[in-house]
């Protein structure tokens, strides 16, 4: 990797940024359960924007989910920050789970990725990719080019529990039908997401959750902005791109990409020094969303950064005079 002529991002930076997150998150509020996702998004892009404006680094959007949906987004290429202090890559999702903030759904968050500039693999060039996501206990243990039998089998006896107790995060899809089954064969059961492959992912990852494993096919942002999670949880990620039709294969290849090719976390983003940011917008597994108490306005948010390792949940109180 270039290293960057600037310092590199440091831990001030985390806190900074879940102030974008929050603000995302509190900025989405009046639209969930209104039925309308892009103005849920749009909300949440341009707190995002705004927020992230106002933090001193020279962040450069790599991935900027929103493309494949059509949705409001931050672009890809789009400079954020003052300009001023570390070079940066991003991952953004203003809101990962526009439909279900729509739907007044559960697990809607605001999340940002960020790592240091050059890093992150520009995978926007084929929107879908399959994953597999574990605890550190799927380290040369779960590969995913073996059957998903096969892998939870294995990860049951490196975790010392039977299958019977394996709790796998799908997204429910239809063409997750036959993964579905094959889990369900295999023994363990499934834990199907509406949306939200990222907290899926975290989840599986996590120390002290029920979730095993997360995998299947999701979006390209989403896995990256999961690596970088991964690299400050110690798990294991791997993902192989999954273009939908020759023309994307070959734009992909254009783009630089190798398809059939099983990328690390380390693949994902080169950088050590990783962080992952998230707000809830709805209550979810990983974040409580947005809630109202008189006149505080109460958002959740977990920090993760890999070089401490450190997850942090952030609990803030904000003023609702002082946004509404
Ligand atoms: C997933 C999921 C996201 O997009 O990555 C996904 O985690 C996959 O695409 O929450 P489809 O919805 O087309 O299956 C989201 O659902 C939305 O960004
Ligand atoms: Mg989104
Ligand atoms: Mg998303």
């Amino acid at each position: 990797m270039q290293q960057s002529v600037y310092e590199s991002p440091d831990r001030n930076l985390a806190m900074e940024l879940v102030r974008a997150t929050e603000a995302a998150a509190i900025r989405a509020v009046p639209f969930i359960g209104r039925g309308d996702k892009n103005a849920a998004d749009k909300a949440a892009v341009d707190a995002m924007r705004k927020f992230l404006g106002t933090v001193d680094f020279d962040g450069v959007v790599v991935i900027g989910e929103g493309e494949k949906d059509q949705a409001p987004m931050l672009f890809n290429g789009e400079h954020v920050g003052t300009g001023n202090g570390p070079a940066c890559d991003i991952a953004v999702d203003p809101i990962d789970g526009t439909s279900l903030t729509a739907a007044g759904r559960q697990n809607a968050l605001s999340m940002i990725a960020v790592a240091d500039r050059g890093s992150m693999l520009d995978a926007s060039s084929v929107f879908y990719m399959d994953k597999i996501v574990t605890g550190p206990e799927g380290i040369g243990v779960v590969d995913i080019r073996k059957p998903i039998g096969e892998n939870i089998r294995a990860l049951a006896k490196a975790k010392g529990k039977p299958v019977e107790q394996m709790q796998i995060a799908v997204l429910d899809r239809p063409r997750h039908a036959q993964l579905i089954d094959d889990i369900r064969a295999a023994g363990a059961g499934t834990r199907l997401l509406l949306d939200g492959d990222v907290a899926g992912g975290i989840n599986a990852a996590r120390y002290e959750t029920r979730i095993d494993m997360c995998v299947g096919t999701g979006g390209s942002p989403e896995g990256v902005a999961t690596a970088c999670a991964i690299k400050a949880l110690g798990g294991l990620i791997q993902t192989r791109l999954a273009p939908k039709t020759d023309e994307e294969r070959q734009r992909g290849i254009d783009a630089g990409l190798k398809m059939d090719h099983v990328y690390t976390a380390d693949e994902l983003v080169r950088s050590e020094n990783t962080f992952f940011v998230a707000t809830g917008v709805t209550d979810g597994g990983l974040v409580e969303g947005v809630r109202r108490k008189g006149p505080i306005i109460r958002t959740e948010s977990i920090v993760l950064r890999s070089r401490s390792g450190t997850i942090r949940r952030v609990i803030a109180d904000h003023l609702a005079e002082k946004w509404l």
